[in-house]
């Protein structure tokens, strides 16, 4: 018998990706979304699977959606990874990102609990929980010390999941997973913010209008964390586990790739703080602004370094990245670029 595998936010980045992976792996899919994310389906489109799964509407907000789901669905594994994923916006949506990144969670142990405690569960937690730190690397032993609303919300339901594990023997994991990207990422995060532009990049073009530069964040493929999630649900025991790349980049430096990889130009930096720009030379003694910094992208509180250690996942898991972070930004490039060079290569990976 095949498994049945229900996806909250199969509509995003990672609900794209894993639905592949489980069908590689013979799962029949079933796919939650919100009524209003029917403008989200190119995800599924453009890897060529929308027509392998059934689709249900569920909104993470509504407790019947989410009872009536499983009911229907009867799955063998949930993947919870709907959310108000954007940390920037849970500042300014504090209250609607608790309720779905935290309270929902709870939502759905419970209603397993209740319908079927065999089903096994994987809630989409993220290295944001480590906030301030001061380990050159974080693991799963690392405290928590979340520094945006998104984080706090995250963490929650991480206990939660380690609550219903201890007290009612739920199969549940909280995946901790840092940064990963992909030609399907979101335009809204600095990465894909950053290929897109490069990618469409004119001497016409604005100056591209960034928040801070100095952030360090460890970034990986997509394709290779949502094999990971896989991997987590199908050992004997649940915990929780870090993946990670255990390399680091500032947002500079991503930038400073992008233009060298795409445009091949290099970026000279001046000013400082707020008042900071990027320049390319365009011609003899001419330099052109592509970059200048935009405090509206600053946020009230920042995680200023990520670098993740994924050890447990490699011993456990067998879990490697394939991925390295020049690959996946020449992946995002190839797949944002008009330049027709670029596609020699055969464009994104994503077809592989
Ligand atoms: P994403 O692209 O933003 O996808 C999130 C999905 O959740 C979207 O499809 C969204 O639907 C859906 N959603 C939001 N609110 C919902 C609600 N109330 N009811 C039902 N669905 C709802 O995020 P992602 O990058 O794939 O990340 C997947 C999960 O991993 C998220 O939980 C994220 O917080 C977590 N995470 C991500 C990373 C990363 O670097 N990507 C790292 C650590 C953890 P719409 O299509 O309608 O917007
Ligand atoms: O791309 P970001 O918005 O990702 P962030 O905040 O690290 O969150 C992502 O990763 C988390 C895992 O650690 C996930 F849980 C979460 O769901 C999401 O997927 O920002 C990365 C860094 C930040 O330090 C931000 O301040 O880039 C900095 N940044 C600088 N300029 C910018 C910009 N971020 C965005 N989005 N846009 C800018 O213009």
């Amino acid at each position: 018998m095949p498994k049945v595998a229900l996806i909250t936010g199969i509509m995003g980045q990672d609900g794209a990706y894993l639905t592949r992976h489980l069908l590689n792996q013979g799962y029949i899919i079933w796919g939650a979304r919100r009524r209003s994310s029917q403008d989200s389906q190119w995800r599924l489109e453009e890897l060529g699977i929308l027509g392998d799964v059934q689709l249900i509407d569920l909104d993470l907000l509504e407790m019947s959606n989410i009872i009536e789901a499983i009911r229907k669905t009867e799955p063998d594994e949930i993947y919870n990874l709907a959310a108000q994923s954007y940390v920037a916006v849970s500042f300014s949506q504090p209250v609607y990102t608790s309720q779905v990144n935290a309270i929902s969670p709870t939502y759905l142990l419970e209603s397993i609990r209740v319908i079927n405690p065999k089903i096994k569960f994987y809630q989409a937690s993220t290295s944001e929980l480590y906030g301030h730190v001061f380990t050159r690397s974080q693991d799963e032993d690392t405290p928590f010390d979340p520094v945006s609303p998104y984080g706090i919300s995250k963490q929650s339901a991480f206990w939660y999941v380690d609550n219903y594990r201890r007290s009612y023997g739920l199969f549940g994991c909280n995946g901790i997973l840092f940064n990963h990207e992909s030609p399907r990422r979101g335009e809204e995060f600095v990465t894909r913010k950053v290929t897109k532009y490069v990618g469409s990049y004119t001497e016409n073009s604005p100056p591209l209008e960034l928040g801070n530069l100095d952030a360090v964040r460890d970034w990986g493929h997509a394709r290779d964390y949502v094999k990971g999630m896989w991997l987590m649900l199908q050992q004997e025991y649940p915990t929780d586990y870090v993946l990670a790349t255990g390399t680091t980049h500032t947002i500079r430096e991503m930038v400073e790739l992008c233009f060298r990889v795409e445009l091949n130009k290099d970026i000279e930096w001046s000013g400082e703080g707020k008042d900071e720009i990027g320049t390319i030379l365009t011609g003899p003694n001419q330099r052109t602004r592509v970059v200048k910094v935009n405090p509206a992208f600053y946020r009230p509180s920042e995680v200023g370094y990520l670098c993740g250690d994924s050890s447990r996942a490699a011993y456990n898991l067998n879990w490697k990245r394939e991925y390295t972070f020049k690959r996946l930004m020449s992946d995002m490039l190839r797949n944002d670029s008009y330049n027709p060079e670029a596609f020699k290569y055969g464009g994104s990976s994503d077809n592989e």
